[in-house]
């Protein structure tokens, strides 16, 4: 039966799971790598953050958390200026973003010679991976948003679809980098592509 106050159908429940990616400071407008658009998916996201919450469902929320000499920074010859690094207020949660105390917090790109898009193989604060930790779950649906749709979102659909979970991405709760026009775009293809449902997380009813 549809929800008249959320409009996902099926709602969210027994089996759904939320990861959030990088609701981060420097991913949003005015951060070291800000997506122009990127605070417009707090509010939807917020509205499917309390609806897990309400039913007691799982949520991780993921963070890019790198060391000041991070691989992925230009000056170690990496593509990206420094940013998300571990500590910082660029690397800290939007404020607004509903992060209930005590959740739990996947950080990733921690290793100076790694890079991690994915958010599956970064670590909560016992070391567990966030593939891990979906595979001691009774998984049905991985719901997801976040930033960015070209990055950290496209390849954390990759691993959790090559594990075998079915994906729902809610395209109102992310956002692109979009360093060429379109790659935002050809990224959710992508995901289509790998068996993933673009859903919007939409309006609750009034
Ligand atoms: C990301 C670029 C560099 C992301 C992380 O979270 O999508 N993008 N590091
Ligand atoms: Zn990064």
């Amino acid at each position: 039966m549809t929800d008249p106050h959320f409009p996902i159908t099926p709602a969210p429940g027994a089996g759904d799971v939320l990861v959030v990616v990088d609701v981060q400071h420097d991913f949003l407008p005015g951060g070291a790598l800000g997506v122009s658009d990127g605070d417009r998916i707090i509010p939807p996201l917020n509205r499917v953050i309390d609806r897990f919450l309400q039913a007691g469902l799982p949520i991780f929320f993921s963070r890019d958390w790198h060391p000041p000499d991070h691989c992925s920074f230009r000056e170690q010859g990496g593509p990206w200026p420094p940013h998300c690094i571990r500590g910082t207020w660029g690397a800290a949660f939007a404020e607004n973003l509903h992060v209930p105390d005590g959740a739990v917090i996947i950080s990733k790109g921690t290793q100076k010679d790694e890079e991690q898009y994915s958010t599956l193989f970064g670590h909560d604060a016992e070391g567990r991976t966030l593939a891990r930790r979906l595979e001691d779950l009774p998984v049905r649906r991985v719901f997801i948003g976040g930033l960015a749709t070209d990055y950290c979102v496209l390849n954390t659909v990759r691993d959790a679809a090559k594990m075998g979970f079915r994906l729902w991405v809610m395209t109102d709760a992310v956002a692109a980098v979009d360093i060429q026009p379109g790659d935002g775009a050809r990224a959710l293809d992508e995901m289509v592509r790998n068996g993933a449902v673009l859903i919007t997380s939409g309006e609750p009813a009034s």
